[in-house]
């Protein structure tokens, strides 16, 4: 080993208050882990002495328990980009604490490269190899590691040997060279391959390795309820008329599923459907559900950029890599939600909404147009780009006091010109083809919880007439009702409402 072993706390001590620090993880798989908290911990001993330290924080997504915790609870961090999902972290962001870009996942290689977010001064990647020369072979992973390691300054590898040696059998490495000299990507199918197995650093650059074994921690999937249930039920259905009325081809088009229970309890959904045929993934986040799938052989091939599993769950690929291997490719996040190659293999995208508005406009990131919940992540680029482009949601949250179909969203991540349908447990709303009214009615009789219909349709006929009608006075009142009582509906008596 060339490279000098060293304790997370002498990897930490090397960083420095306002410094850019990039860590591998997409979601909990493959992130960062001994140095990270070692960071949080030296960032206390110095607030303790009374001394300043923050730093600037890149991931691949969001990594929850092994980096945002430990450094938000350290008080350590003064940046964020380009996706985060923590509690604690969260609130800081809300608090304007901690500056936080949300962007959409596939550009965020590109900024990098770019310099949007300024010099990156320490790339901190986990890996379960790096060789002399500078090959680099990560881990659950890939997301943005790639284009950290080319371009950090100064880089250290957590070597983790709980991984599977194997991975390196599923990735498949490639960085978009700097425009305008890029050609298309070769992608034609989600098995195709058009890199190499590995991530390249200059060895030079390498201060050192610190040694772990652990696992990555994601964390359980709550069972599917009967909303979950229902919703999954309305998009098998769909999915099957549109297989029926032709306009899904007979071997069926990739998908790519947003992450969370709906989501998950959508996959298993499609999977024990037998109206369903056995399908691919185009997707960027690999969960729970789809391992069974696999196994029972109904998913047949996964492009992903994470594997992000359960332990027990991830330990079944692990012990079972002959079967696994072929059929699922690691990408680096800019090819794994690259918007062309998403367009070019006709994805059906689902993704999950907290609420949607009359016209089909969805926030899925920021409560009262002000509060971030996550943020974008991946939703963007497949909604766009890809074939079918679905949301997703329950028609109420907090016992029926929050209605998911609103007149206005106080914030949009998605809008009326990509979001195709919209389901939630109350039904379908197919979108395509209808004018904006047409799609008001959709979506109040489809989608919103009886509860709440009247009120929105008394709202669009109130509302001034143009292309598509609105209030300006009451667009946000069941937003203000909710911010001052609690309750969208405040006057109605949800003890007698049927709000399961
Ligand atoms: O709050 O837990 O305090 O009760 O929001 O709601 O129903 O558990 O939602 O876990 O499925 O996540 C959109 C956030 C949904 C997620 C979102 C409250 C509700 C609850 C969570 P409590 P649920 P889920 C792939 C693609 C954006 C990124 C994306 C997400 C909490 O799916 O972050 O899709 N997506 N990326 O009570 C106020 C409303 C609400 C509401 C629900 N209308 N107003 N609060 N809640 N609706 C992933 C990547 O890119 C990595």
């Amino acid at each position: 080993m060339p490279f000098p072993i060293l304790s997370p706390e002498e990897a930490a001590a090397h960083v420095f208050d306002g410094a850019t620090v990039a860590f591998s993880g997409f979601t909990n798989a493959g992130a960062a882990k001994v140095i990270p908290r070692a960071i949080a911990q030296y960032a206390r001993n110095l607030h303790d002495g009374g001394k300043p330290f923050k730093i600037r924080v890149l991931t691949g997504a969001s990594s929850g328990a092994s980096i945002d915790e430990p450094l938000a609870r350290a008080d350590a961090m003064s940046y964020r980009a380009p996706y985060q999902s923590g509690p604690r972290l969260r609130t800081q962001i809300n608090r304007q604490e901690v500056e936080y870009v949300d962007m959409h996942l596939s550009h965020l290689p590109q900024t990098v490269l770019s310099g949007f977010h300024g010099k990156l001064d320490f790339a901190v990647i986990e890996a379960n190899e790096i060789t002399p020369d500078g090959r680099v072979y990560l881990t659950s992973s890939i997301g943005a590691s790639p284009t950290y390691l080319k371009y950090a300054d100064r880089v250290f590898i957590e070597l983790n040997d709980y991984h599977s040696m194997r991975l390196r059998e599923m990735a498949d490495i490639f960085i978009l060279p700097p425009p305008p000299h890029r050609s298309p990507v070769p992608l034609h199918e989600p098995l195709t391959r058009v890199g190499l197995p590995y991530a390249v650093v200059d060895p030079r650059r390498v201060l050192g390795v610190v040694k772990t074994s652990e696992p990555d921690q994601v964390p359980d999937f709550a069972p599917s309820d009967e909303k979950g249930r229902r919703i999954a039920e309305h998009v098998v259905r769909f999915l099957v008329d549109e297989m029926r009325a032709g306009r899904i081809p007979d071997e069926f088009l990739p998908l790519q599923a947003g992450v969370g229970n709906v989501a998950n309890g959508v996959m298993a959904g499609l999977g024990d459907s037998p109206d369903i045929p056995r399908f691919k993934m185009y997707t960027e986040v690999f969960q729970d559900s789809l391992v069974d799938l696999m196994e029972r052989g109904k998913l047949l091939a996964a492009s992903t950029t994470s594997l992000t599993l359960t332990p027990a769950v991830l330990r079944k690929i692990y012990d079972n890599m002959d079967f696994f291997v072929p059929r699922i490719v690691l990408r680096p996040q800019e090819l794994s939600n690259h918007p062309g190659v998403i367009t070019r293999l006709g994805v059906i995208a689902m993704n999950t909404a907290l609420e949607v508005d009359i016209y089909g406009n969805v926030n899925s990131s920021h409560v009262f147009g002000t509060d971030i919940m996550n943020g974008v992540g991946g939703s963007g680029e497949f909604t766009r780009n890809a074939y079918l482009s679905i949301y997703m949601c329950p028609s109420v949250a907090r016992g029926g006091k929050i209605s998911a179909i609103v007149p206005m969203c106080p914030h949009v991540d998605n809008n009326e010109h990509s979001v195709q349908v919209v389901v939630t447990e109350q039904g379908l709303a197919d979108l395509r083809g209808l004018g904006p009214m047409q799609r008001a009615q959709t979506i109040i009789e489809r989608c919103a919880h009886p509860l709440y219909r009247d009120y929105l349709h008394r709202y669009v006929e109130r509302s001034r007439v143009g292309h598509i009608r609105h209030d300006l006075e009451l667009c946000f009142e069941l937003h203000r009702n909710l911010m001052e009582t609690g309750s969208m509906l405040p006057d109605r008596d949800l003890s007698a409402a049927d709000v399961s």
